[in-house]
């Protein structure tokens, strides 16, 4: 098969922290961002190096295999004229593109552009796939960035690192927004940014050891196994689209993609998500539900708008709000669920500025979390002690994630500061996450239980709290991250939160 499977990995991926890609960078998912050693990542998920048998990160077990595109043929090589023997690859000497059938291609000389056409209709559902690395984030193999364009040649959709990030090739679900021609290009990171002025970087070295990519343009299957349409029947969740779990060949439930249009501004789009009864976290974890979106616009999937509010509910009291949060302003929603329990996900337009391509991509997966909080921590004195994550960011990594339940809740993690350390990061999350907590504090205070300078942030709608090298007071070998919520949203249950700590 073209797609091989991709397990959701146990990727060192901040090992890659120079890779290419501050385009889709938006800091609104839990990937790592790619500029510098990620500090902003609450996620164990993406933080840490793990291997087979390794518990530490083992957590996510998702399965990234998709069946996107049908009809595929595997393999058909028709792409020389375009590449290595034809650096002048331009527009108007674009290889057509049979839909559903892959093609081989090679950036084998650095700089180089390649070009393909094919020929679609509007409102059809496309996936544009490029798989080049054999091991994720290989920097010796070409980082791929894949590039749409109208049939008039301006850049309708772009995407550099898939989403969710498991590897830094390219991949583009997307509607097309008329009948027609449509270009895309494939080249490197390095050969994006130089052209493009992009201000990004890319994993050296700049010349690729391995060159070759195959490039797939398929249509999106309506009947796939992990892809789920919003067939619009309604904006009840008498009208919802059944979303269900199935195992991939590794095991894991596989990561699903739910899809749809907005009709209008108002449109509602109900998905039915059930937990199958055999999922579980590990031990010392807990069951999440990860829903993101794929990013929007020219720079994203070529979609006219983001997704808004999203909201989830229990099937059983669907005006009971357990987590929401709004897209729009770069939120995802990474709620606690349980196994064996049915859920409604609410998936609305942001409300206004209707555009002329309104569709959506977004995925969803279940996982194991950050380790719990495992008691009352509500003082210094009782403060949880974390247990330091591999981590390729920083000296040391820690991860937790809680409940400031009841409201008013203090929690208090104590952990070590390895010798020559010299600053701390830490990022929370909780509204941005779907929690009903406002104003999430976190502060830094020692083992007296008294404030660390420049150390407390708060969240907000659009950022996450978070400390950037906040440097460690002469002497301490340890440090205490406390966290509380200013109030809460009555009408969202969840009071949750998830935070990443990192010694430099
Ligand atoms: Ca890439
Ligand atoms: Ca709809
Ligand atoms: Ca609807
Ligand atoms: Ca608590």
């Amino acid at each position: 098969m073209f797609l091989r499977p991709l397990t959701f990995l146990a990727i060192p991926v901040l090992l890659f922290a120079t890779a290419c890609g501050s385009s889709d960078d938006t800091g609104t998912t839990t990937t790592p961002d790619t500029t510098s050693a990620d500090t902003s990542d609450t996620s164990l998920d993406t933080a840490t190096d793990t291997v087979a048998g390794d518990t530490i990160g083992s957590d996510i077990q998702t399965d990234t295999t998709t069946d996107a595109a049908t009809d595929t043929t595997p393999g058909d090589t028709i792409d020389d004229s375009n590449t290595d023997t034809n650096p002048e690859a331009s527009f108007d000497n674009a290889v057509e593109l049979v839909l559903g059938e892959a093609i081989d291609g090679d950036l084998f000389t650095t700089g180089q552009v390649d070009y393909y056409k094919f020929t679609g209709t509007q409102g059809q559902g496309i996936a544009i796939i490029v798989q080049a690395q054999e091991t994720a984030f290989d920097p010796e193999a070409i980082d791929t960035v894949v590039t749409v364009y109208d049939a008039d040649k301006n850049v309708i959709a772009r995407n550099d690192d898939m989403e969710p990030r498991v590897t830094n090739d390219s991949q583009v679900f997307m509607f097309l927004p008329a009948d027609g021609d449509y270009y895309v290009t494939v080249e490197e990171c390095w050969t994006w940014i130089e052209n493009n002025a992009v201000n990004a970087s890319c994993a050296d070295p700049k010349d690729k050891v391995t060159t070759a990519y195959q490039l797939l343009v398929g249509e999106i299957s309506t009947t796939a196994d992990t892809f789920f349409k919003d067939e619009e029947k309604g904006d009840t969740a008498a009208d919802a689209t059944a979303i269900k779990f199935i195992k991939g060949t590794n095991g894991f439930y596989q990561m699903t993609v739910l899809w749809g249009f907005f009709e209008g501004i108002t449109d509602l789009d109900v998905f039915a998500i059930s937990v199958p009864d055999d999922f579980s976290a590990d031990v010392g974890e807990r069951g999440i539900l990860y829903y993101a979106a794929m990013a929007a616009g020219a720079d994203g999937n070529g979609s006219t708008t983001p997704i808004g509010v999203v909201s989830l509910a229990s099937a059983a009291t669907p005006d009971a709000i357990l987590a929401e949060t709004d897209f729009a302003a770069g939120g995802e929603l990474t709620p606690p669920i349980q196994a064996g329990e049915d859920y409604l996900l609410f998936v609305r337009h942001p409300g206004k500025d209707k555009g002329d391509n309104d569709f959506y991509f977004s995925y969803a997966y279940i996982s194991g979390s950050n380790p719990v909080e495992t008691g009352d921590n509500e003082t210094v004195a009782k403060a949880q002690v974390l247990s330091p994550s591999e981590t390729q960011a920083a000296l040391a990594g820690y991860f937790v994630e809680g409940d400031l339940n009841p409201d008013g809740d203090l929690d208090f993690y104590s952990f070590d500061l390895p010798s020559g350390a010299v600053s701390v990061s830490a990022t929370c999350s909780a509204q941005r996450i779907g929690s009903g907590l406002r104003q999430f504090q976190l502060n830094l205070v020692n083992e007296a239980g008294a404030a660390v300078a420049n150390g407390a942030a708060s969240e907000s709608l659009t950022k996450n709290a978070s400390l950037t090298e906040v440097p460690v007071p002469n002497g301490a070998t340890k440090l205490l991250l406390k966290v509380q919520a200013g109030s809460v949203d009555a009408k969202i249950a969840g009071r949750y939160y998830r935070c990443g700590v990192y010694v430099q």
